[in-house]
C-alpha cells in the first residue's frame, strides 16, 4: 500500500492524480494545508502502517515529525518526500528527502514535475504526451512562468481547479489524462471558465481600491483583506504598485497572511518565516499571529487607501519629460519633471527637492513610496494649467 500527504493546492492535487494514475487503488490520499500537515503525519506514525509507503509532496513537516519519519525510514525504508520550496531544501540531508527548487534546464520546479520524474524514472507510472502536457500547465501555473510565457492554460487549469471541488477535479483529470491524446478542456468547461475571468476581473478591480500602503521595517508594504483568487490579485496589486516591495493579502476569517512580490531582490519567504511560515522567494504565507495582526492590521487600520493612478488619460502621462502631475491624500501636488531627460526632479507644492534622479522611473518610485501620490487624471492637469495661464496673463 502506499500513502500520500501532499498539499491542498492545485500543484499539491497534480501529485495526487499522478499516485492514483501510477497506484489505483492502492494508494491513500490526504490532501493538507501546511498547517493540518503534521498532524496527518503523527496520524500515519501512530497507526503503524509498516508496510505502507509513504509519500510527502509539495509541503514539509516540522521537526519533531522529521526526527519520526528518519525513524519511520531507518526502520522500513518506507518514506519518500518531494518538494520544491526553498524552505524545505534541509531535507536534502537524508536519503528519503529530495528537494530540488530548479532543474538540470535551469527550469524551476513543482511538487508535480518532480513527482512525475520520480514515478517514471522509478518505471512506475508511464510517460504520455497528454500527462506531460498536464504537468507542464501544473508547473508552470505553480511558479508563474505561466505568465512570463503567456501561457493562459495554466491559469485556466488553476481556476477550474477553484471551481469544482477535489474530488470532481480528480475524478475529470483522470478520465482525461487516461483517454485523451491531448490535454484540452471541454466546450462547457471553456465557457464556465470565461464568466469565471469576467469575475476574477472585478474582483481585483474591487480589491485595488482598498489597498493601503505602509512601512514596515526596511519594507514597503501593500495591504489589503481578501481570500480569493490570491495568486491574480497579489501579482496584479504588485505589477501595478512597482514601489511596493510586496504585497500582503490578509484573510481575518482563517487568519492567515499571503504575501507575494513581483521583485527578484525581495524575499518574501524570509519575512513569512518571521511570523512562523514559509513558502517561495516570490510567493509566502503565514499564520495571522498576534505580531503579524499588530504590525498588517492594527496599524493599517487607519490609513487611508491609496486612489490608483489615473488610466485614460491622453495629456498628463507618465515619463513626459514636460512634467507629470501627482496628487497625494494631503492635497498636496507634486510634479516630476526633467530639464535635460538625465536628472529627473520632484516639485512638491512648487518647489523643486534638493535629492534628483536618474529616471523617471526612479524619481516615481520615491515619490510614490514616500508621499502615497498617485498621477491625476487630465481634468485636474488642464484646471492646474489653465489656472497658470490665467495667472501669468495678469501679471
Ligand atoms: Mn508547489
Amino acid at each position: 500500500m502506499y500513502q500520500l500527504l501532499s498539499h491542498n493546492d492545485l500543484d499539491g492535487v497534480g501529485c495526487g492524480i499522478l499516485a492514483k494514475l501510477a497506484f489505483q487503488d492502492k494508494v491513500k490520499i490526504r490532501y493538507n494545508s501546511i498547517s493540518s500537515l503534521d498532524r496527518e503525519i503523527e496520524f500515519f506514525l501512530e497507526n503503524d502502517h509498516q508496510n505502507t509507503f509513504l509519500f510527502i509532496t509539495d509541503l514539509s513537516p516540522n521537526e519533531t515529525n522529521e526526527q519520526h519519519l528518519n525513524d519511520y525510514y531507518q526502520a522500513t525504508g518506507n518514506v519518500q518526500l518531494l518538494d520544491h520550496h526553498k524552505t524545505a531544501l534541509h531535507f536534502n540531508h537524508y536519503e528519503w528527502g529530495r528537494v530540488l527548487i530548479e532543474d538540470e534546464q535551469g527550469l524551476l520546479t513543482s511538487a508535480t514535475s518532480l513527482f512525475y520524474q520520480y514515478l517514471v524514472t522509478q518505471g512506475l507510472l508511464e510517460k504520455t504526451e497528454a500527462l506531460t502536457e498536464f504537468v507542464e500547465l501544473v508547473r508552470q501555473y505553480d511558479t508563474w512562468e505561466w505568465e512570463k510565457n503567456g501561457n493562459f492554460q495554466a491559469q485556466r487549469l488553476n481556476a477550474l481547479f477553484f471551481l469544482v471541488s477535489i474530488d470532481e477535479f480528480e475524478e475529470k483529470m483522470l478520465d482525461r489524462l487516461k483517454t485523451s491524446e491531448h490535454f484540452n478542456f471541454d466546450e462547457f468547461e471553456k465557457k464556465i471558465l470565461s464568466m469565471e475571468e469576467d469575475k476574477i476581473e472585478r474582483y481585483i478591480r474591487r480589491k485595488k481600491r482598498e489597498l493601503v500602503q505602509t512601512n514596515l521595517g526596511d519594507f514597503y508594504a501593500g495591504v489589503v483583506y481578501a481570500e480569493s483568487y490570491l495568486s491574480e490579485l497579489g501579482n496584479e496589486l504588485g505589477n501595478d504598485n512597482v514601489h511596493l516591495d510586496y504585497i500582503a493579502m490578509i484573510n481575518m476569517g482563517s487568519k492567515k497572511m499571503s504575501l507575494r512580490t513581483i521583485h527578484d531582490h525581495i524575499d518574501v519567504s524570509s519575512i513569512a518565516a518571521a511570523f512562523g511560515g514559509g513558502g517561495h522567494q516570490k510567493a509566502a504565507g503565514c499564520s495571522l499571529t498576534e505580531e503579524a495582526y499588530k504590525q498588517f492590521v492594527l496599524a493599517t487600520f487607519h490609513i487611508e487607501p491609496i486612489p490608483e493612478d489615473a488610466k485614460r488619460n491622453r495629456y498628463n502621462l507618465k515619463g513626459s519629460a514636460s512634467g507629470t502631475f501627482y496628487k497625494n491624500q494631503h492635497d498636496e501636488l507634486f510634479i516630476l519633471y526633467s530639464k535635460d531627460e538625465i536628472d529627473w526632479v520632484i516639485e512638491k507644492d512648487k518647489s523643486p527637492l534638493a535629492h534628483t534622479f536618474t529616471s523617471f522611473h526612479e524619481a516615481e518610485w520615491f515619490l510614490k513610496r514616500n508621499f502615497q501620490a498617485w498621477l491625476v487624471r487630465d481634468d485636474v492637469f488642464v484646471n492646474y494649467l489653465m489656472q497658470e495661464a490665467t495667472k501669468a496673463r495678469h501679471q
